[in-house]
C-alpha cells in the first residue's frame, strides 16, 4: 500500500506520522521517504483506508491517495 504524506518537513514528522498510522493498530512495515513524502506500508485486510488518513489528518498532514 502506498500514500503521498504532505506536509512532512523533518524527522519529527515523520515519528509522528508513523506514530499515528501505528495507533490503529493494522498497519505494519511503515516506510517513509521524506524527499518524496511516500509512504509504503502493509495494511490487515480489515482496515479501512479511510481510518489511516484520519489518524494522519489529525496531525495536520495531507493525505493524497494514490
Ligand atoms: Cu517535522
Amino acid at each position: 500500500m502506498e500514500m503521498v504524506v504532505q506536509g512532512m518537513t523533518c524527522e519529527h514528522c515523520v515519528m509522528r506520522v508513523e506514530k499515528a498510522m501505528l495507533s490503529t493498530g493494522k498497519t505494519r512495515y511503515i516506510s517513509v521517504d521524506l524527499a518524496t513524502d511516500k509512504v509504503s506500508f502493509l495494511k490487515e485486510e480489515d482496515l479501512e483506508l479511510n481510518e489511516v488518513v484520519k489518524s494522519i489528518e489529525l496531525y495536520s498532514y495531507k493525505v493524497i491517495k494514490s
